[in-house]
């Protein structure tokens, strides 16, 4: 199989959008699945991927949302699981078994668990199956400061620390706030090219689409924007194409 990278590239390329869908729906849980899929049905061919997250996890479960998979398999699309894994590695490990055999391509984590006991396995079992390992490096609330963003002395950051785990423990990815071009720069000239720069916080939390264009980074996380618009693929298409608009 192609790595994760390789499988995110061809599907923006073939779908023409960096945009990464959370499928974060609301609601009544017996109406999520059918809410899920039709925001999906509706997007899937101007999307990068699928970020799925509790919102349907915890009402469906991975058996309840197999539809949702096969959607995105068919169409080529990356799945997501936003998890956050953030337990010791005996937990993190079955967490990651039952999202690989459903399907998942990649993952999010924690770096604050750390590596021995932590993530070190992870890494190991997720890349073993070609997957991909996201790692939480500046979150896109304002208390992302009070942890992400703590001084360590010395001028020294977590986010800074963080991003340089990420590149030296090989993850394929990092999550930094879409509303900080200057964390979106800092965090590329750590993990240098080869990790993937995916960015949540446009829309709803207040990022700007168009400042989003002008950073760094490979793809936009978007949930509310798309999921609570009247038209949610004219939604995504408009943030697909806004750099040529902007
Ligand atoms: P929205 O576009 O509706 O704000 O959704 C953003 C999505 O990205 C949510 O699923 C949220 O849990 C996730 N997310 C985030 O907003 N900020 C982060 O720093 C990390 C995230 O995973």
């Amino acid at each position: 199989m192609t790595s994760f990278r390789e499988r995110m590239s061809q599907s923006a390329e073939r779908h023409q959008s960096r945009v990464v869908l959370a499928l974060d729906v609301w609601g009544p849980y017996g109406k999520r699945l059918a809410a899920a899929r039709s925001v999906l049905e509706a997007t899937r061919d101007r999307i990068a991927a699928v970020k799925v997250n509790h919102h349907l996890l915890l009402p469906l479960g991975l058996t309840g949302i197999k539809d949702i998979v096969g959607m995105c398999k068919r169409e080529g699309l990356p799945l997501i699981a936003d998890l956050k894994i953030n337990d010791i590695e005996s937990t993190n490990l079955n967490i990651v078994g039952s999202l690989l055999d459903f399907g998942f391509d990649a993952l999010t984590a924690n770096p604050f668990v750390g590596w021995r006991e932590g993530l070190e396995k992870v890494m190991e079992e997720v890349h073993a199956k070609d997957g991909g390992v996201l790692l939480l490096v500046y979150m896109s609330h304002q208390g992302a400061e009070d942890g992400y963003g703590l001084g360590l002395g010395g001028g020294e950051s977590m986010f800074r620390v963080f991003s340089q785990r990420a590149k030296d423990w090989g993850a394929d990815g990092i999550v930094v706030s879409a509303k900080s071009a200057e964390k979106i720069r800092e965090a590329r000239r750590i993990v240098g090219e080869g990790c993937m720069i995916f960015s949540p916080g446009v829309g709803a939390q207040g990022g700007s689409p168009e400042e989003w264009y002008r950073t760094d980074a490979d793809y936009m996380i978007v949930g509310r924007a798309v999921m609570d618009a009247q038209d949610p693929r004219e939604a995504v298409i408009s943030l697909a194409e806004r750099r040529e608009i902007g």
